[in-house]
Formats: structure tokens, C-alpha cells, sequence
């Protein structure tokens, strides 16, 4: 089996500090939580930004700024920032960070419920927007899907051209709205995606650690941060995201996977080396 790779997602657009005091708003908290995920093994950070209040913002030039802090400590990380931004935002202001050239990005591939009245959208039409801005850029989607049908909707705008082959998917389990975290459900997920594909797997709040693990066993990559749950074990919040990714770099070694540096991480997903 590949080595696994191990995505960061530190910030997230919902979380705030009255969750856990450590969830980054500066450039500097971003920057610095971002090097903490690194240093235990993370090599994809997968990126929203806040203004210094928190408020989630997609602006470009916050993302820009964002992205050379970022540099500056771990200068070889993949950056994904997220085209999904908060709910409620249009395209345009969703997809700013694309301007910016990233190596990924995510792409949203369908409308779920995301909690009381919120409803993140993404209809077909906007999906297939999304993927024509990606394409044109030579960005590696990251296919962000919540549900089964969002497999299916992403294999269909593959065979259409709005999505290069072999995607690469990331599950979110337990998104209340979206598919629960069961092992059954994930099992699910993996079993659906085209031969050639390759996954990670994001489990919500207390899902995170068992889907994880499952994700290991069935040969796909794992994605921790803040983002998806700011505890480390029952009742004991994470002091960082570093904590959150070296507690998944530790189940992947004792399932017998190592964890992929960068370089290896370009590989698996077919991202061309830095600096070609
Ligand atoms: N904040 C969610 C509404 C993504 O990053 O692409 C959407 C999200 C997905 O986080
Ligand atoms: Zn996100």
C-alpha cells in the first residue's frame, strides 16, 4: 500500500475559538498552526482564512498573505485552499484563491444540509464552473463529497470533461446533513469511486479518529484539523493541530503504513515535483 498522506485542515470557516482557543484567525496564528501540522506530518494543508475577528473571507489577498506565511515555515507543503469558503458566499468570492495558482483546490460536488438552516450549495451548473476555472489552471481538484450521490455526480462531469481522471476524493463523514460515520458508510464511499481514484477521509466531531483509522485499512489518505474536530481524545481539546496530526501519523505507523512526505504525496496524486 502508498504511504499515507496526511491532510491538515487548520481553521476550517465555522469553528471558532469559544470551541477551542487554539483555532487560528491572524496570518501569524494560521501560519504557526499550520507549521505545527506540519512538523508532525501533515503535507497538504487545506486552507480557509479569517479576517483577525474570525470572520471567514475567501479574499484573495488574505489568502495571499496567508500563503506566504505559510511558505515561509514549511516551504515545500502542498496548499489546498478550499473553494467551498463559508456557506452563503457566491462563486466569484468562493473561487478568489484559484487566482492565486495553487497546486489543489477543492471542489464542492454537491448541496447538502450543513446544520439548522444552513444549506451549502452546489448545484450541477456551479460544479461544472468550478471544474472549467480548475481545469483551465491545471489545478488538482480535491472532489470534496458528503454523500454517495456526490460520487456519482463527480463521475459523471468526469466523463463530460469538467473533471480530469484519475480524481482524487475526499470524504466528509458525519456532517449533519450528509452521510453519517459508520464504517459501513465509508466502506461505501471507497467501494463507489473508479478504479484509479484516490481518497482521503474526513470523519466529523467524533467520527474523525475511527474514520480515519478505517481510511488507513482500506489503503486511502486521512485528513485531521480543526476544521473537522477540535478534540484530541474524549473531553480533552487539542492544544494545536499538531497534536490532531500526530495522533494520525501514530495509528498510520502502527497499522503499518509511514506517512508520505510532500514529495511522496506529489506522487501519489500526480502533482508535478516543486520547482519543475
Ligand atoms: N465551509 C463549508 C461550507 C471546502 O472547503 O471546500 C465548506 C467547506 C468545503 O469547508
Ligand atoms: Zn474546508
Amino acid at each position: 500500500m502508498d504511504k499515507v498522506i496526511i491532510t491538515a485542515c487548520i481553521c476550517g470557516a465555522e469553528v471558532t475559538k469559544e470551541h477551542n482557543p487554539a483555532v487560528p484567525y491572524t496570518v501569524e496564528e494560521i501560519a504557526n498552526e499550520a507549521y505545527s501540522a506540519y512538523r508532525a506530518g501533515a503535507s497538504i494543508i487545506h486552507l480557509h482564512v479569517r479576517y483577525d475577528d474570525g470572520t471567514p473571507t475567501q479574499d484573495v489577498k488574505r489568502f495571499e498573505e496567508c500563503i506566504k506565511a505559510i511558505r515561509k515555515k514549511c516551504p515545500d507543503v502542498i496548499i489546498q485552499p478550499s473553494t467551498g469558503g463559508a456557506v452563503g458566499m457566491t462563486d466569484d468570492e468562493r473561487l478568489q484563491p484559484i487566482q492565486l495558482n495553487p497546486e489543489m483546490a477543492t471542489l464542492d460536488c454537491g448541496t447538502c444540509n450543513f446544520g439548522g438552516d444552513d444549506v451549502f450549495v452546489n448545484t450541477e451548473n456551479q460544479i461544472k464552473y468550478f471544474g472549467e476555472r480548475m481545469i483551465e489552471r491545471g489545478i488538482k481538484p480535491e472532489v470534496e463529497v458528503f454523500d454517495k450521490g456526490m460520487i456519482d455526480m463527480a463521475k459523471r462531469l468526469c466523463k463530460k470533461g469538467y473533471i480530469k481522471s484519475p480524481m482524487h476524493f475526499d470524504f466528509v463523514m458525519g456532517v449533519n446533513g450528509g452521510i453519517s460515520g459508520e464504517p459501513r458508510d465509508l466502506v461505501f464511499m471507497a467501494e463507489s469511486i473508479p478504479e484509479g481514484s484516490t481518497f482521503t477521509t474526513a470523519g466529523v466531531g467524533r467520527c474523525e479518529f475511527p474514520m480515519i483509522t478505517l481510511s488507513i485499512l482500506l489503503g486511502g489518505h486521512v485528513r485531521v484539523g480543526f476544521e473537522d474536530n477540535v478534540y484530541l481524545s474524549k473531553g480533552v481539546l487539542a492544544k494545536s493541530n499538531g497534536e490532531l496530526v500526530e495522533k494520525a501519523a501514530r495509528i498510520a505507523r502502527e497499522l503499518g503504513r509511514e506517512v508520505a512526505t510532500p514529495a511522496e504525496a506529489r506522487e501519489i496524486l500526480g502533482l508535478a515535483p516543486l520547482n519543475s
